[in-house]
């Protein structure tokens, strides 16, 4: 049955009129995986006109997690937002928080769609969702991502639909979809395996709540990776030599167990590592994002299957993807977030994580969001889902940034996202220090000993020694010495000799 005749056409101009000053808007979209894409482009525009005349207008956005250039960064280019969340990464949208000019809450990426549901989040007026086709009885089959699409399509009040023919109609073959209901009614979600599937192919939107459909052909705009470097090739090398050892050891099982790995070139590096590993068995995931790599990876038969909440992949491998959906539609499941970073199915599942720190301190404290504790770089993701309830919990981050000017271990992280009571394994070029039953002045010594960089690491030490003795030691008169150094000299320790730093 054809969607034009079901629902009115529009053009992007004519979808936007009802969204006003103040509206809560949420975006489809998980990274820019399946986002929303003529809309806010359309909204952009409204708000330039209506800035251009003295008029307010900015809205409040919600989607799945980041969306960088398909929604955050035409929406913040027109100072077009006040309030986002869950998760972020463009760096326009990054400015204008740091600035406190647009309010942004950083949340796990699983806890949003019940949030919403709840209504913690207040009123959601609109849902603009990327679709291949809807049908005029009001099943929505998604895109490219999953997210929380869904459960946007159920709250809001009003709903405008993006329907992308560039993307595969076969996608509802890999989608899982179900909304959770509301406590106290839940009962276990059944998922023992990463390609179970348990729920349908499609979304639902009540009809009558749908303004229109606007009818797109446009890819999702995801950057492709930076060649792996030899600092990330260095982290993948311990990881892999640490997943080898415990499987040796018989801690992970011959069959191994499914594996999550966060996004940038870190993970990209490990998964490239552990793919080309003749001793890892083939594996699956049970992961938020579905990287490049993995492609490849699946194609070669090591990967057997993921499940997923995106295809976070460039347009070139997504068509690889398409052109081939015999091979990959039993090979991945596309869920919504709430399940695909749910707490009891990672740990029902022994799921091994892989997240990647901006710094770690000396106790296993992990710190992936907030430079200096005050400036947001992306947000938590859903890195704290998977570390908090994985079988093996593994945070990764080169051992000094900015030509050695930080140090990646601190004596304690001014920001906290995963903290040592669920932080076992950091690995940086350096070593893997491997927390598990280590009381903290064991942690401290391996986590200098084996991740610090040399040049930092007798300032560690001796932090350590004139520490005040308690459970954990701490001198709170130089914490954060290192952060005011880097915040009033640019650099953790100004007098350091960074020539042979490398
Ligand atoms: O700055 O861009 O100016 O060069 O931080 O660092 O090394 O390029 O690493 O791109 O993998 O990002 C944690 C931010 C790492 C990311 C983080 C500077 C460094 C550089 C980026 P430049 P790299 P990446 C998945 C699950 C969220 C948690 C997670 C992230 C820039 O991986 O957002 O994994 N993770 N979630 O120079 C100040 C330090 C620094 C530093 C590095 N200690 N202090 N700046 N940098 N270390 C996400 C989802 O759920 C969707």
């Amino acid at each position: 049955m054809s969607i034009v005749k079901a629902f009115p056409k529009l053009s992007p101009e004519e979808a936007v009129v009802e969204i006003f000053n103040g509206a809560t808007v949420a975006f489809s979209g998980f990274t820019n995986s399946g986002a929303a894409k003529a809309v806010p482009r359309a909204i952009a525009a409204k708000a330039h006109a209506l800035h251009g005349r003295g008029e307010p207008f900015k809205i409040r956005v919600l989607t799945g997690a980041s969306s960088g250039e398909s929604i955050d960064e035409p929406l913040a280019e027109a100072e077009a937002m006040s309030y986002r969340a869950p998760y972020q990464s463009g760096p326009k949208l990054r400015g204008q928080i740091n600035r406190q000019e647009v309010e942004y809450v950083d949340m796990h990426l699983s806890h949003l769609p019940q949030t919403v549901l709840a209504g913690f989040q207040g009123k959601l007026d609109f849902a603009v969702v990327e679709a291949t086709e809807v049908t005029p009885d009001g099943r929505v089959y998604l895109t490219s991502s999953i997210g929380a699409s869904p459960t946007y399509l159920r709250v809001a009040d009003r709903v405008i639909l993006e329907v992308n023919r560039y993307h595969s109609r076969r996608l509802r073959e890999m989608s899982d979809i179900l909304l959770l209901p509301p406590v106290p009614h839940r009962t276990p979600i059944r998922l023992n395996d990463p390609l179970t599937k348990i729920g349908y192919p499609y979304a639902i939107v009540d009809p009558k709540k749908v303004i229109g459909i606007i009818e797109t052909d446009e890819p999702d705009r995801v950057p492709s990776f930076a060649a792996v470097d030899a600092r990330s090739e260095r982290i993948a090398q311990h990881v892999l030599d640490f997943l080898l050892r415990e499987m040796h050891k018989g801690r992970i099982p011959a069959e191994f167990l499914p594996l999550q790995a966060g996004v940038g070139n870190v993970a990209n590096g490990v998964m490239a590592a552990l793919g080309s590993s003749p001793e890892i068995p083939p594996f699956s995931m049970y992961t938020e994002v579905y990287q490049d790599s993995l492609v490849g990876l699946m194609e070669q038969g090591k990967l057997l299957g993921a499940s997923t909440t995106s295809l976070t992949v460039t347009p070139e491998v997504l068509m690889q993807i398409y052109d081939n959906m015999d091979f990959f539609v039993p090979r991945i499941v596309l869920r919504p977030q709430e399940l695909s970073n749910h707490p009891g199915a990672v740990r029902r599942l022994g799921v091994i994580s892989m997240n990647t720190a901006l710094e770690v301190d000396i106790y296993g404290n992990v710190n992936s969001s907030h430079v200096y504790g005050m400036d947001i770089m992306n947000g938590i993701g859903g890195s704290g889902e998977f570390t908090r309830n994985s079988y093996l919990s593994i945070f990764m981050c080169p051992s000094i940034a900015k030509g050695g000017k930080i140090s990646a271990v601190v004596p304690m992280c001014p920001h906290i996202d995963n903290n040592e009571h669920s932080v076992q394994i950091i690995a940086t070029d350096q070593g893997l220090a491997d927390l598990r039953g280590l009381g903290p002045m064991q942690r401290a010594q391996t986590i200098i000993e084996n991740c610090a960089h040399p040049a930092y690491r007798d300032y560690l030490h001796r932090y350590v020694e004139r520490a005040r003795v308690g459970h954990i030691r701490h001198d709170l008169r130089t914490a954060f010495e290192l952060h005011r150094n880097l915040l009033k000299h640019g650099a953790m320790l100004p007098d350091l000799d960074l020539s042979g730093v490398a």
